[in-house]
């Protein structure tokens, strides 16, 4: 069975999970211990020399870099092409934004949730500017739109789904962002969508409400 190593709390883990689930992919997800530093032993390593998750092994198939992932999942296993188009404009559109997930959205609402969920030593004022910069992009973006590219979800919303989602853990505000929001519910309402487990603070915020 294809495994996804993954740590519950990674958004780009996440990421890949929620793919699977939205293709309806059996795949056994193995949590990697990372507070006691299993991604940086020689195990995990041998199948992500960079030592961070995800990582995917699938058959004679091994692969790191959770965007790399989707597009191999999508390119694999969904025969009708519609999470990651074949036209060349669209395929186009839809690397403006894995390159977005892998750039603008890691160092703005992800690196903001890193300062708050796990103590990272970052500027939270200039990473949450930095995440603000990005959101009001996305928010013009989808305006008059229903996904990030074409008529249909594709591996672009996928990609940028779980940070966008989590942004408010690392204290940034999505309330100005109405495109943003109604755009997260439409992903949360498609069949298959995996939810990413909240953080313990906003498990106990939850909980206290
Ligand atoms: N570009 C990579 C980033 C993955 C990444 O940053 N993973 C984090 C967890 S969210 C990690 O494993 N960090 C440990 C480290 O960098 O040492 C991807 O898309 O897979």
């Amino acid at each position: 069975m294809m495994k996804i190593f993954s740590l519950e709390l990674s958004g780009h883990a996440h990421r890949v999970r929620l793919l699977a689930g939205l293709l309806s992919l059996d795949a056994q997800i193995v949590p990697v211990d990372m507070m006691a530093g299993a991604h940086k032993q020689p195990e995990f390593l041998a199948k992500n020399p960079f030592g961070q998750v995800p990582a995917l092994e699938d058959g004679d198939v091994a692969l790191y870099d959770s965007n790399a992932i989707l597009v191999y999942l999508a390119s694999r296993y969904d025969a009708q092409r519609t999470w990651l188009p074949t036209d060349p404009m669209l395929a186009a559109e839809v690397q403006i934004w894995l390159s977005k997930a892998a750039n603008e959205l890691a160092n703005g609402p992800a690196a903001a949730r890193l300062v708050t969920v796990f103590n990272a030593g970052l500027d939270h004022d200039a990473v949450k500017a930095k995440a603000h910069a990005l959101l009001s992009i996305m928010d013009t973006h989808l305006s008059g739109r229903t996904w990030f590219v074409g008529d249909n979800p594709t591996i672009a919303d996928v990609a940028l789904y779980s940070y966008t989602a989590h942004a408010p853990e690392g204290g940034v505000d999505l309330a100005p962002y109405a495109n943003v929001r109604a755009w997260l519910q439409r992903v949360e309402g498609l069949p298959g969508f995996v939810p990413m487990q909240a953080t313990e603070t906003e498990a106990k915020k939850a909980l206290a409400a």
